[in-house]
């Protein structure tokens, strides 16, 4: 990655959206000890708390130089979420604590290389354990905490609680598609719902899902997609969008953004086009389950920040075997915009989560304006705009251009 002086130039800003941050930063290590903390807090429940250090830490991942104990004092604590309250006309801006342990804890590292919570948090068998049962796709911190307090602590643990089954040889078994037989033997599948990924499926799957995927897997299955959705409605559009299109080498999951090239049709080549596209490769067998699908459904009750109208899904993905190598399952989310909300489609999941959030709260705080990933709205009239390209998107909101590389807020 390339870092000239100009991009960083701006890192002193409140707003996430402001500043350049690169995929690899000179205070990185410093970053990984406060993810420790970041991590803790959440996986206690504590989301105030874990915010701080989430913000903390996407500070620290655009300040260009290494920090020491000199450059701390005298300009590090004045950056923003990490030494004093800055007086903020806006109130959600400001920290809620009213203590910055962060100054301490920082101070720590450079002195010593590491925070003494770390790693009192690194030898606990609680953290061990929430980190361990979170691993497992659909489990969030609650239920873990929950099954924490009745006693489990490690995977195993958690198969015996959800009674996975387990073949002779002691590996364990998918459990085989539920099927039902009309009068004259005709063998249809006993939901016509695609298949959910359950927690049973989910920890069969654990080592795949769990399993980084390489930038070139990340093509390969694009292309695989395409080809596909090109026998279903020829002309479509896609960017591989997420950590991929920050820099990253290697991903947790894939996300395509798609829609069409024919402006004029009023997104009609789209609409309805996730759930087939997502039929269809699920008769292929290259998706095996879905964890989330929207279209025609009324909106379910999934609550995350990044919910938009745009039809979605969430899929498991395995590519067909050439027979040389054992293949993986892979997450794949699919995400489907009307041409005029492509742009924003596109800037709305290339993340960083924390450039995302700061995105909508400096559309919000400072332009009046609503921004999600299906358009912008402006506030006081509801007029809504579908920029061009995605620079227009940059530029109607009035923020410099920050290349996708330096997104990893
Ligand atoms: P993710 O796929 O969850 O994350 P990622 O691609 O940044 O990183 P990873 O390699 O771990 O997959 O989300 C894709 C983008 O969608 C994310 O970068 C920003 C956006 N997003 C949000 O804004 N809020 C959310 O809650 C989620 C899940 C995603
Ligand atoms: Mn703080
Ligand atoms: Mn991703
Ligand atoms: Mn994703």
């Amino acid at each position: 990655l390339v870092t000239s002086p100009r991009i960083f130039s701006n890192y002193t800003a409140r707003y996430a959206c402001l500043r350049a941050s690169p995929l690899v930063c000179p205070n990185q290590a410093l970053a990984a000890e406060l993810g420790v903390l970041y991590l803790h807090r959440d996986l206690e429940g504590k989301a105030v708390n874990a915010l701080g250090y989430q913000r903390a830490i996407s500070v620290l991942k655009a300040y260009p130089r290494v920090i020491t104990l000199e450059n701390f004092d005298t300009e590090v604590r004045h950056l923003p979420y990490i030494g004093e309250k800055i007086q903020s006309k806006v109130t959600y801006l400001q920290h809620t604590t009213s203590s910055h342990p962060e100054v301490e804890q920082i101070k720590e590292f450079i002195r010593f290389g590491v925070i003494e919570e770390c790693q009192t948090i690194r030898a606990s068998e609680r953290f061990w354990s929430l980190k361990t049962l979170t691993s497992v796709h659909g489990i969030g911190a609650t239920t873990a905490r929950n099954l924490y307090s009745i006693g489990l602590r490690t995977l195993e643990d958690m198969e015996r609680y959800y009674d996975v089954p387990v073949a002779d040889d002691g590996t364990l078994k998918l459990e085989e598609e539920e099927v039902i037989y009309t009068p004259n033997g005709k063998r249809i599948p006993r939901q016509a719902r695609l298949p959910d990924l359950s927690t049973k499926a989910a920890l069969v799957l654990r080592n795949d899902l769990e399993a980084s995927i390489s930038r070139e897997e990340v093509e390969e299955m694009h292309a695989v997609v395409m080809a596909e959705l090109e026998e279903l409605q020829p002309g479509c559009v896609s960017t591989i969008v997420g950590g991929y299109r920050r820099g990253k080498l290697q991903s947790n999951d894939v996300d395509i953004v798609f829609s069409h090239s024919d402006l004029r049709s009023g997104g009609n080549q789209v609409k309805g086009l996730c759930r087939k596209l997502v039929q269809r490769l699920y008769d292929r067998g290259l998706v095996t389950h879905v964890t989330h699908l929207s279209g025609f459904h009324a909106r379910d009750a999934m609550r995350t920040s990044h919910w938009d109208s745009l039809e979605k899904a969430l899929t498991i993905f395995i590519l067909p075997s050439d027979g040389t190598q054992k293949r993986s399952h892979r997450r794949l989310d699919l995400i489907f915009a009307a041409p005029e909300a492509y742009w924003t489609g596109v800037v709305g999941w290339t993340g960083s989560k924390m450039f995302e959030r700061d995105l909508r709260l400096w559309a919000k705080v400072e332009k009046g304006m609503k921004f999600d990933s299906s358009g912008i709205t402006r506030r006081h009239d509801s007029k809504k705009f579908f920029p061009k390209s995605e620079l227009e998107v940059f530029e109607f909101l009035g923020l410099e251009w920050i290349d996708p590389t330096l997104r990893n807020a």
